[in-house]
């Protein structure tokens, strides 16, 4: 009996972990990523999206708290759970699933994290709170009152190599700036307009600087879904110069995107939200992909990729279906699942699945295991270092199993050591029709 509750305890204390790829985190929905570098670590401070019951949240998002996660490896991820709950909010209104965009920052090994709330006085649509910690998981001290002198959502705050603080907030055809008081929950000054942008619905602003270089990020909405848009300057308060767009809007009815820019072990990455998991814009799951710059400092263009950022272990179940390329296949949810998991499906003869990026340093490796399932005569599953046209690594054998989700277990022994961190590729061979549908391989 001890033991049990000793079991239950431990479920309760120890953070949750989960895998990298696209979308990074799956038991939950996240949106409206900011990601920061803190005590050497990679923390990401997203919302939260629950389903709305009738009448509840605004414009359809019902969000009722926050979570934080961290890796150091930009693959596995630790969910340090609920850091803030909206009825935890003294000035916020009770069950009013108004917890929109955060941002969390440290100064002098103090957190504060920002977050818009529904007030309980109805003085504006949203106003912004401040919560503040002795480690980036908490836990959080919730100030009595809301920020005075600003109203608005999507609080982003910058801190300047001379340590002032500004923060950024704001949606609709303007997005405001003020500076911050050394106690970084008062506003120091007027609140500005951001200069300099182009018109229409704006918000989630994102500042950062690279090489002196002020980049002023937000989400930017001319028409349809939002597209990911910058502008630079030489001052935090601008005026800026818009540079374009480095990620394209969705076409697929996700409304938003959101996102923040960080730089991580010498890679800098943007993290943003789409609704891969769902399918509905009121339910997104959090990404994150690499994003360069050109030698004159311009962003290139980032396309959201399902592979995602990070080192995959080869002793990991891999997931192939979050590919960095694919040919003559799909990759489908699949269905009857607690948890959402995807396989590669509708396999035609000369198809393939690129996944990049896998970690064969660790241990030394003689054997591979594939999940497959077959409802037709088979094939072979090659797997190949590289592209597909690679070194063949292993090459396995798959037979009917009479079902095309009668999952069973397939192994081979590799033909080629394998080292260091490499891309791989599954290349897919047999007869005419679909051939089998793969899960996931493993290395052993
Ligand atoms: O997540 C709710 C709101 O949608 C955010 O505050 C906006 O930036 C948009 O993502």
């Amino acid at each position: 009996m001890i033991r049990f509750f000793k079991a239950i305890l431990l479920m309760l204390i120890l953070p949750f972990i989960v895998e990298g790829n696209n979308p990074l985190v799956k038991h939950l929905y996240t949106a409206d990523p900011t990601a920061r570098v803190m005590n050497g670590k990679l923390y990401v401070f997203p919302s939260c999206d629950i389903k709305c019951a009738e009448g509840e949240g605004n414009n359809g998002f019902c969000m009722p708290f926050y979570h934080a996660f961290s890796s150091e490896n930009m693959f596995d991820w630790t969910d340090h759970g609920r850091i803030i709950d909206q009825n935890d909010v003294q000035w916020g209104k009770k069950n009013s699933y108004g917890m929109w965009a955060p941002d969390c920052i440290e100064k002098d090994g103090k957190y504060y994290y920002y977050f818009p709330g529904m007030p309980e006085d109805s003085s504006a649509f949203r106003r912004i709170g401040v919560a503040i910690a002795k480690s980036p998981e908490g836990p959080y001290k919730l100030e009595k009152d809301y920020m005075k002198g600003v109203s608005g959502i999507d609080p982003n705050v910058f801190i300047d190599d001379d340590g002032q603080a500004y923060l950024y907030y704001g949606g609709g055809e303007k997005l405001q700036v003020v500076k911050l008081k050394d106690d970084m929950k008062t506003i120091d000054g007027e609140v500005k307009t951001i200069m300099g942008l182009p018109a229409k619905y704006k918000e989630g602003p994102f500042m950062f600087k690279r090489n002196g270089v002020y980049y002023f990020t937000f989400p930017h909405s001319p028409s349809g879904s939002e597209e990911l848009a910058y502008a630079i300057g030489t001052s935090p308060m601008g005026p800026f110069e818009y540079k374009g767009l480095f990620m394209q809007r969705w076409t697929d009815h996700c409304w938003t995107n959101h996102h923040s820019v960080v730089e991580y072990k010498g890679q800098w990455i943007v993290f943003y939200h789409h609704h891969d998991i769902s399918k509905d814009e009121h339910l997104r799951s959090m990404c994150a992909d690499y994003l360069n710059f050109n030698a004159d400092g311009t962003i290139q263009e980032v396309i959201p990729s399902l592979r995602g950022i990070g080192i995959c272990p080869a002793s990991n179940k891999i997931q192939v279906d979050r590919y960095t390329d694919i040919h003559k296949a799909q990759a489908n949810l699949m269905s009857d699942q607690e948890e959402p998991n995807w396989q590669v499906d509708y396999i035609e003869n000369g198809g393939w699945v690129k996944y990049d990026r896998v970690d064969f340093s660790k241990k030394k490796y003689t054997k591979v295991t594939a999940r497959v399932a077959c409802d037709a005569q088979g094939g072979v599953l090659e797997i190949r270092q590289g592209g597909h046209w690679g070194k063949l690594i292993a090459s396995i054998p798959v037979k009917s199993t009479e079902a095309w989700n009668n999952w069973t277990e397939v192994e081979a022994e590799l033909q080629t050591s394998m080292q260091g961190v490499q891309n791989i590729t599954c290349v897919f061979k047999g007869d005419k029709g679909y051939l089998y549908n793969l899960d996931w391989i493993q290395f052993r």
